[in-house]
């Protein structure tokens, strides 16, 4: 029997040692996982830190296409921040990777630890201006719709860094 696949979004952020490196690494370590396969991603960009005090992050968002559950996902992205060596002093401090489930098909979940879509994506602009160049219509907590959030979205602080990430898919398209 064939699983179908879902479509999900997934935050990518990194505030530590080569962020870009982390960035890629998190995408093929998601990529090499059974059950994933990274789609694309939106360009690279450089965001100011929401939180205490620390460095810039880099941050970006992927497309996958999944066989998994919404909870195996996180778990996967979990163990790729884990083989990344994630570095977590403190709860909004640096980070060598951050992996988040931003969406999972057009599914809403509110399970301990698994909350989609994110309950925070809407407020974040380090995730809409990426998630946006992918897909203007995203699933977003509670009833918002994409459109009250364009007029209210600042994306100061949100800076064009880098082409998107590396993907198999893209590699084999040519792209
Ligand atoms: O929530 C993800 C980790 N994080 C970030 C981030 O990825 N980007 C920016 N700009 N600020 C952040 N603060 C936290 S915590």
């Amino acid at each position: 029997m064939t699983v179908p696949e879902v479509r999900a979004f997934l935050g990518l952020g990194s505030n530590l040692g080569d962020r870009l490196a982390n960035l890629q690494r998190a995408v093929d370590l998601l990529d090499a996982t059974p059950g994933i396969r990274v789609v694309r991603t939106s360009r690279v960009y450089e965001t100011a830190p929401v939180g205490p005090p620390q460095p810039d992050y880099l941050n970006a968002v992927a497309e996958v296409r999944t066989t998994l559950t919404a909870r195996e996902l996180l778990d996967a992205s979990l163990e790729a921040e884990r083989a990344l060596e994630r570095v977590r002093a403190e709860r909004w401090g640096p980070r060598t990777a951050d992996i988040d489930v931003l969406t999972f098909g057009a599914d809403h979940l509110d399970e301990p630890g698994l909350t989609v879509p994110h309950p925070r994506m809407h407020e974040r602009a380090f995730v809409l201006v990426p998630l946006l160049e992918l897909e203007s219509d995203p699933p977003l907590p509670g009833d918002r719709s994409a459109r009250d959030l364009r007029s209210d979205l600042d994306p100061d602080g949100v800076r064009p860094f880098a082409p998107p990430l590396d993907t198999r898919a893209g590699a084999a398209s040519g792209r």
